[in-house]
């Protein structure tokens, strides 16, 4: 029901590219299932996945929850830059025994250059939308013409991008803070370069958005229930990832339930911190939930359970 409500807004599909730390956080799991389910439903066309953070299993484990709902060829990119070596994360370990045997991160492009192959074989725009950290974006802008494109990064973006969608900062205070944009330097840097520099509409789901709608847990069938479970957290978790991607599929702020205050983004490149200078027309936006939280835990808990 969800996706027919959403389906009857506007033109679809929406071809879209999606950023993931899935690192230890099982949200990201949920996000994913919500933007596979979306393809098969026919809303998006889910171009590409690049992972943000990388630990041993993440390959696989990604792969293993698109091969369960039938969509294991959407190709997946890393960023070499953001390899967590020594790491474990419980869930991706146990997504990843289930994944066609042989693939691994090495099987993997970076990440930006499968961006750039995706945006140059477009004849329309995309959308992309990242629940982890910004850098793939920023190193997708500011990378050079190559065998996919003559264009800068920042030129493809202009010419194949209408909108970038973060999960991250803090909206709700004069200062915040938020983890996707204060985790580690390169991160920092990543949320001060893409308020500064990005060339196309920059919409951000901030942390006070999500942290009381909780969503998931080991109720949600198959893989999702199964990472909700390893991560210890059967009752659910905040859905700062899923309600980003269930934004992001929708298409429209209105019908997704938000007001978007418009304006300028900041970031300091040093401490992470976020700052919104609100204008009418200004180029970024940050979403206000004009729903009470059961709206979205419902619509969100319907696609995790749909067959
Ligand atoms: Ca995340």
């Amino acid at each position: 029901m969800v996706f027919e409500e959403i389906k009857a807004t506007g033109e679809k599909p929406i071809d879209l590219i999606f950023g993931t730390d899935w690192w230890t956080d099982c949200d990201d799991v949920a996000a994913l299932h919500i933007l596979l389910k979306a393809h098969r439903h026919g809303l998006i066309d889910l171009k590409a996945i690049g992972v943000n953070s990388v630990m041993r299993y993440s390959a696989p484990s990604v792969r293993a929850v698109c091969e369960e709902q039938g969509l294991g060829g959407i190709p997946i990119g890393l960023d070499a830059k953001a390899k967590r070596k020594g790491e474990l994360c419980l869930y991706q370990k146990k997504l990843a025994a289930v994944c066609s045997p042989g693939f691994t991160n090495d099987d993997c492009p970076e990440a930006y250059t499968l961006y750039r192959s995706v945006l140059a074989s477009l004849q329309g725009k995309a959308v992309i939308v990242d629940v982890g950290f910004p850098q793939i974006i920023m190193e997708l802008l500011e990378s050079g013409p190559d065998a996919y494109s003559g264009l800068t990064g920042m030129q493809l973006v202009e010419e194949k991008v209408s909108e970038v969608i973060l999960m991250g900062g803090r909206w709700d205070k004069k200062t915040g803070r938020e983890y996707n944009f204060c985790a580690y330097q390169l991160n920092r840097r990543a949320a001060a370069y893409m308020s500064e520099n990005c060339p196309v509409p920059l919409t951000f789901l901030g942390y006070e958005v999500g942290k009381d709608v909780i969503t998931g847990g080991s109720a949600a069938p198959g893989l999702t229930g199964a990472a909700y479970t390893a991560h210890f957290s059967p009752h659910g978790r905040p859905s700062w990832d899923p309600m980003t991607a269930l934004y992001a599929i929708t298409g429209n702020a209105a019908v997704a339930g938000y007001r978007k205050v418009s304006g300028k983004a900041s970031v300091n490149p040093k401490t992470g911190t976020n700052r919104f200078e609100a204008f009418d027309g200004g180029k970024h936006a940050y979403l206000v939930k004009e729903k009470e939280d059961r709206f979205y835990k419902d619509r969100i808990d319907e696609i995790l359970q749909m067959k």
